[in-house]
């Protein structure tokens, strides 16, 4: 077809099966965000998260991250407020990390790595009747990213830690509930970058409103230890590989503006 035609067949990501490009691409993510380039904007509103964590479902290896899945068919854990002008509901949230403390983020800070990445995936429910039908849109997704640091322990992570080894395989899945998302924010969620941009995995639509904290949260050590004690490869395979290094490598700006809701 005149798509599969446009497919970049010589970059192939170890993981994904897919192309690493989009041809044409004019909104990808993720980027490096320039603190001196980016654009104060006092019309940015509060952003305002209400998650219901009775909505919290389950944990699933996907074999490129783990996803902790929510119930999004009712607006019981939504998004809203901050540069969005609809309701957005929680689907999932899921981290990509590095095999070590030096890098692993997907978004840097004037080029500071982060040794892991939040996401927040969230599906405008005011405008879609489903996720696969918002993930096409321009307006469908609005993904919250947070940074995280080594430090101390995480109480709130914790809970999620200590559930991870009943899914070190791919597609392996177990119950998880009761998890309340916004345990994982900075205290400072008013402090925010924000940018048009795309998924970072296939199908890389460029549907996704970013909002990036400044504020990173921290974890310790050992809490990121058990992230990289996770597998990309299934029970069945001979060769086992940790599950580390699980990020797209920086797009090219483009010409977009990153603006901040702060000074
Ligand atoms: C993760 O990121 C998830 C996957 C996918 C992807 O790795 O494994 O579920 O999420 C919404 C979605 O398709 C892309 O999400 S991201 O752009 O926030 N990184
Ligand atoms: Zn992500």
């Amino acid at each position: 077809s005149a798509c599969s035609s446009r497919v970049v067949l010589s970059q192939m990501h170890p993981m994904w099966q897919e192309p690493l490009e989009v041809p044409g691409g004019e909104r990808q993510s993720p980027i490096d965000i320039s603190m001196r380039k980016s654009i104060f904007d006092p019309n940015l509103k509060p952003l305002v998260t209400q998650y219901d964590p009775r909505t919290c479902q389950q944990i699933w290896n996907n074999g490129y991250s783990f996803l902790v899945e929510y119930d999004d068919t009712t607006d019981k854990s939504t998004l809203r407020g901050g540069p969005l002008e609809d309701q957005f509901r929680l689907c999932q949230f899921h981290f990509h990390w590095g095999e070590n403390n030096s890098w692993g983020s997907e978004h840097t800070v004037d080029r500071q790595l982060y040794p892991a990445e939040l996401h927040l995936v969230h599906w405008n429910a005011d405008k879609y009747a489903l996720f696969e039908e918002a993930v096409v849109e321009e307006n469908g997704l609005a993904v919250i990213g947070v940074f995280l640091k080594v430090g101390k322990t995480h109480e709130g992570l914790q809970k999620l830690v200590d559930a991870l080894p009943a899914v070190r395989h791919k597609d392996s899945v177990v119950e998880f509930t009761k998890f309340d998302p916004s345990c994982l924010l900075p205290e400072s969620i008013n402090e925010y970058w924000t940018y048009a941009g795309s998924l970072t995995t296939p199908p890389l639509t460029e549907a996704v409103t970013w909002i990036i904290m400044k504020q990173p949260i921290e974890v310790s050590h050992d809490q990121l230890a058990v992230f990289r004690s996770l597998l990309f490869t299934s029970a069945e395979e001979e060769a086992q590989k940790s599950m580390v290094n699980n990020f797209r490598v920086q797009q090219p700006l483009k010409g977009r503006t990153v603006r901040s809701s702060f000074t």
